[in-house]
Order: C-alpha cells, then sequence, then structure tokens
C-alpha cells in the first residue's frame, strides 16, 4: 500500500536500509544538489544501475572516488535552517514502487487499462476523462475535512518566512534557490476544477517568489481564468502527503481532471482534504508543509535560468510573481526536494513510471505499437523506440506519423521503430538494428512539427523538425530490390533447453 505521509515512507524506507542520514552540516546552495547527483548515479542496494533486469547505459563516473549506494537521502542540517531535507525519495524502480504501492508498473498499468472500456467515447483523452469521472461516483474522489488538519498543526501568517525553509540552490548558473518538488494546487475561477501540478518556484525573498509554467499547463490556464476577470490567482503549494502525490502531479491526465481524484485511484482510498487558512483552496491534510497565496495578474518578475532535466539551462524569462499570505506545516516537518539535471536522477523514475503505466492508453490510440522506450539518454521528447510486428510496407512510416500525431508523445524529435524480435529497452540492441538495416537515404523520414519547447536545438521555440528512422528489416515493396538476408536467431527450443540446464553446465 501506498503511505499516508512522507514521514511514514521515510521510516519504512529507513528500516529497509533504503535511506541514508547525513548529519554533517551542509549547505543548500550547491552542495546538497552534488551530493545528490553521485548518489542517483550510483548502483542500487542490489546493484541496479538504473534499470532492472537491463544491460547499464552507462557506468557510475569512476572519478567520485568510493561509489555511493543510491539511496534516499535526509540531510538533517542544513545550514540556515532548522528542518531536515529529503530527496532521492523516487530515486529507484524500487522506491518507485513503493511509493506508489505496486509490484510492478505493468500491474498499475493494467488497472489504467480497466478504466477505458470500449463502449466509452471515441478521443482516447476522453475515455480517461471518462473513467476518472466515474471514479468520482465511488470512493476514491476527494474529501473536504473541517477537523484539525496535520499540516494545520503550525499556522504562520505574519511570520511565515521562505527564507526560513532549507530550499537549495542545483547548479552553479540557477537565477537563485527553488522549490522542485512542490505540488502546486489550484482552482478555475468559473468551473470550480482543482489542478494539481509540480512545477518550479523561484524564491526572491520571504514571501515573493516567481511562478514558472508552461502555457499549456493546467495551472497556467487557471491563472489565464483569474487574470482575465482581473483577480489574483489563489495558489497552494504544497509539499509531501501520501507519497503518490509527487507522482500523481506529474502524470499526464486530461485537463479538468483533478489529480488529487488519480491519486486517491491510486491510494485505493479518497484523499482528506483541508481548506487552506488564508485562501479559497483546499489541500491534502496530510502534507508536511503548504504555502499559502495569491499569483499577481499585474506582475512579472525574470525568472531563470534554472538547470533543466535536459541537461542544459533554461533560458531566465518573465513569470508572474506569487505573494505568500501564510506557510502552514505539521510539528517537525520534513522538506521533500528533487534536483534534476543529466539522468539517471529522480525524474527519470517518474518519467519512467508514466512511460509504463499509460502503455495500454498509448496502445489503444496506435494498436501497432506493441511496446515502446523512450531511453534514458533521450530525456523525455528526444528519442522514443517503437516496438511493431509490421504487416506491411512502409508500416514503420505509417506508426511514426502516428506517434507525431498522439497527445505529448508528438513532440517526440527521433522515433526510431524496430522488428517484433528487437528488444525496445537495450539501447545496444536498438542501435544494433540501425547500424545493420537503415540505408540511410531511404529509411528516414525528415518533418518539421511542434517540439518540446525545452528542446534548445530547435530553430524556434517549439517548433523544428523531426526524424523518423526505420530500422525494420526491409520488404521489396520499399526499394528493397535484392534479397535481405535472415538474421542469425537461435530457435526458441534451444533457448529454453539450455535456459533449463544452466546450472548443470556449472554456470551460476
Ligand atoms: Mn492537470
Amino acid at each position: 500500500m501506498p503511505y499516508d505521509t512522507l514521514q511514514e515512507f521515510l521510516q519504512v524506507l529507513e528500516s529497509q536500509g533504503e535511506l541514508r542520514r547525513i548529519t554533517t552540516p551542509v549547505d543548500p546552495v550547491l552542495e546538497v544538489a552534488e551530493i545528490t547527483d553521485r548518489v542517483s548515479k550510483s548502483l542500487t542496494r542490489d546493484g541496479q544501475y538504473p534499470a532492472v533486469g537491463k544491460a547499464p547505459f552507462a557506468t557510475p563516473n569512476p572519478q567520485h572516488g568510493t561509489a555511493a549506494v543510491n539511496q534516499a537521502l535526509l540531510f538533517e542540517h542544513v545550514c540556515g535552517s532548522d528542518i531536515p531535507l529529503a530527496i532521492n525519495t523516487f530515486g529507484s524502480f524500487q522506491r518507485v514502487h513503493q511509493a506508489l504501492g505496486c509490484e510492478n508498473l505493468d500491474e498499475l498499468a493494467g488497472r489504467i487499462a480497466e478504466l477505458v472500456r470500449p463502449e466509452m467515447p471515441a478521443r482516447l483523452m476522453d475515455k480517461l476523462k471518462k473513467g476518472l469521472d466515474l471514479l468520482k461516483i465511488g470512493s476514491y474522489a476527494p474529501k473536504i475535512r473541517t477537523s484539525a488538519a496535520l499540516c494545520q498543526q503550525v499556522v504562520l501568517t505574519e511570520q511565515a518566512d521562505l527564507t526560513r525553509l532549507p530550499i537549495i540552490q542545483c547548479w552553479p548558473k540557477d537565477g537563485g534557490k527553488y522549490i522542485t518538488f512542490g505540488q502546486v494546487v489550484t482552482k478555475h475561477p468559473e468551473t470550480g476544477a482543482r489542478n494539481l501540478g509540480m512545477y518550479r518556484v523561484q524564491v526572491l525573498d520571504k514571501k515573493l517568489t516567481a511562478m514558472h509554467w508552461h502555457k499549456h499547463h493546467d495551472g497556467a490556464r487557471h491563472f489565464r481564468a483569474w487574470a482575465s476577470l482581473n483577480m489574483p490567482c489563489p495558489l497552494a503549494i504544497t509539499l509531501g502527503g501520501e507519497s503518490v502525490l509527487p507522482y500523481a502531479a506529474t502524470a499526464p491526465l486530461p485537463a479538468g481532471v483533478d489529480e488529487h481524484l488519480f491519486a486517491g485511484f491510486l491510494m485505493g482510498r479518497g484523499l482528506d482534504l483541508v481548506p487552506c487558512k488564508t485562501i479559497p483552496l483546499e489541500v491534502s491534510a496530510n502534507c508536511e508543509m503548504v504555502i499559502e497565496g495569491f499569483v499577481d495578474p499585474q506582475q512579472t518578475v525574470l525568472e531563470g535560468p534554472f538547470g533543466d532535466h535536459t541537461g542544459f539551462y533554461s533560458l531566465a524569462d518573465q513569470y508572474p510573481v506569487f505573494r505568500v499570505t501564510a506557510i502552514t506545516h505539521r510539528h517537525n516537518p520534513v522538506y521533500p526536494t528533487t534536483i534534476v539535471g543529466k539522468p539517471p536522477q529522480e525524474d527519470f523514475y517518474l518519467g519512467k513510471a508514466t512511460e509504463r503505466i499509460f502503455l495500454p492508453l498509448l496502445k489503444l490510440m496506435i494498436p501497432d505499437i506493441i511496446d515502446y522506450e523512450l531511453p534514458m539518454f533521450g530525456v523525455f521528447h528526444n528519442c522514443a523506440f517503437i516496438k511493431i510486428r509490421k504487416e506491411y510496407p512502409y508500416h514503420a512510416r505509417k506508426v511514426m506519423h502516428a506517434v507525431w500525431g498522439a497527445g505529448q508523445m508528438a513532440w517526440t524529435k527521433m522515433i526510431v521503430v524496430v522488428d517484433e524480435h528487437v528488444d525496445v529497452h537495450s539501447v545496444d540492441d536498438v542501435m544494433f538494428h540501425v547500424a545493420a538495416n537503415v540505408d540511410p537515404r531511404r529509411d528516414t523520414v525528415l518533418v518539421d512539427g511542434p517540439l518540446d519547447i525545452l528542446d534548445h536545438a530547435a530553430p524556434a521555440l517549439g517548433a523544428g523538425s523531426k526524424l523518423g528512422i526505420d530500422a525494420t528489416k526491409k520488404w521489396a515493396g520499399e526499394g528493397q530490390v535484392r534479397e535481405w538476408p535472415e538474421e542469425l536467431l537461435m530457435d526458441d527450443a534451444t533457448v529454453a533447453r539450455v535456459s533449463r540446464r544452466w546450472r548443470e553446465y556449472g554456470f551460476s
């Protein structure tokens, strides 16, 4: 089962040897980030790096000395703050499984697939929305309570002061310190639809931050709706809470679906929400800490640069300001945070959770897809490997174009399509078939279209070209004028027999 609070989750991790306490005083500026980066790029206790059951993409950096163990970290003494800091809590497959309360992600994917039944509306995201709407009638809807809440054991209004929190700066050229693991709650002023999204927050002063979000984010939509009424947008940054909340806040749900409902679905019970003290919003009662305030529709401020999950700095730009009206927290709270940068870090595992959990939905949209992999080096949008069972000439090209028309997958800059026998989760196996099976002039496709706005190589913001590589076996109808040789593959019976007798040969 998932955990009710961050601290419960941390206690269990510690009892399993999955959490390390660091008592040495550390600087919130860069030092926490550098320690955490080394730990996230180390082997887990069971020797995995970074993926379960796969050959490693890279090995830990030897110049980092004696390898650390990839564990969650609890920094008990961050200089300038009395509050301990938790990081890397989601930084392995095992810890993500635990936070989401599942044995493996495919099991969860199955539960999502059940939400999307055939009699539902035609468009996929409508199906998911309808399925999630049905949950509201069930027991997964959040319930608003007015009894005393854990996250409001201490209420600070006048004395609210962000500079007392152990907020970190991740990279040398970042614009400043950022809250990086805050689940941001907003509501649409007219529909009342609630949203939970994970957006970075740059701290500017005791009660002032910049509010960063991309135009297509639900939080930004809510803000624009408030701004069009000339009203400040109430907003709460929640930290901690149910162990499923950070994932729920990052999952690509249809607009208009409350992520608290999805979190309830993952928890197996509706979340308890509690009204905020100074703004008209409700937040999870089990949070460690809540920062309440309003986003000002009149004023913007320079936000950034910020070292992003692409491995590059995102440029500074103008964003609205957020004015803090209160900070509430439980007695002895823990402050959760994360870092992003070159993978693998925590966000890699949260992204993998989405890749696996949403595979059944992708298959519904594009039934040709057997499986796919967003390889770690591609940082989500730069590259996708797609496996198909090829049935006709140019089948791979049809699938590329379908992917470039499918929701957020449309932003994928490079697509490699492989045949059914290829291990789509192995970079080596995929690249073997790219190198061997591709005639570059014939088997590559270049198209123009929308791209991830974080793609700095795109000539214009969010727009540029994309590459499709057909690494499948070529057929006569695709311009293959001579015979294609057969690939070396052992027959299934022999593979099974040797596996069965492996120990008999003296191997372990
Ligand atoms: Mn949303």
